[in-house]
C-alpha cells in the first residue's frame, strides 16, 4: 500500500526539527523547498525506495527489521531499522557522530503518506500526495 511515487506536498514543524538536529539556518532555507519525492516498492519485507530531491538522487534498499546505514542529505550518518507495526512502518535510527535516536513513521491517512520525525523531544511532519 505504500507503493508508488510520492511528492512532498506540506512541512509541519519540520524547520524547528531540523535546528534542533543542528542544521544551520541556510540548510534549513533550502530544505524547506527540496521537492523531496520517494518512489517505494515494497516486495514482501524488503523495500527499494528512490529517493530525488533537489539536493540529490539515491537509492535505499532495506528489509524489515534489519539494520542499515543512510546518510540524510546535509551527510549526516546514521544507523537503524525500519519495522512495520500494524499499517505503520516504524523506524528507528541512531546518529553516529553523537548516538542520539531520531525516531520517524511512515503511515497512509485519506490517501496521503504522512511521514513523522522525532529528534531530542522536536516533532516534525512532512506529508506527500501519490502521482
Ligand atoms: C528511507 O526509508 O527513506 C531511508 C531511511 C530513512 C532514515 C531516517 C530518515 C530521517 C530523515 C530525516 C531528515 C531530516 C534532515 C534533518
Amino acid at each position: 500500500a505504500f507503493n508508488g511515487t510520492w511528492k512532498v506536498d506540506r512541512s509541519e514543524n519540520y524547520d524547528k526539527f531540523m535546528e534542533q538536529m543542528g542544521i544551520n539556518v541556510m540548510k534549513r532555507k533550502l530544505a524547506e523547498h527540496d521537492n523531496l519525492k520517494i518512489i517505494i516498492e515494497q516486495t514482501g519485507d524488503k523495500f527499494h525506495i528512490k529517493e530525488s530531491s533537489t539536493f540529490r538522487t539515491k537509492d535505499i534498499d532495506f528489509t524489515l527489521g534489519v539494520q542499515f546505514d543512510y546518510a540524510l542529505a546535509d551527510g549526516t550518518e546514521v544507523s537503524g531499522t525500519w519495522e512495520m507495526e500494524g499499517e505503520m512502518l516504524k523506524g528507528k535510527f541512531t546518529r553516529k557522530d553523537n548516538s542520539k535516536v531520531l525516531t520517524t513513521t511512515r503511515t497512509l491517512v485519506g490517501g496521503e503518506l504522512v511521514q513523522s520525525y522525532n529528534y531530542e523531544g522536536v516533532d516534525a511532519k512532512r506529508i506527500f500526495k501519490k502521482q
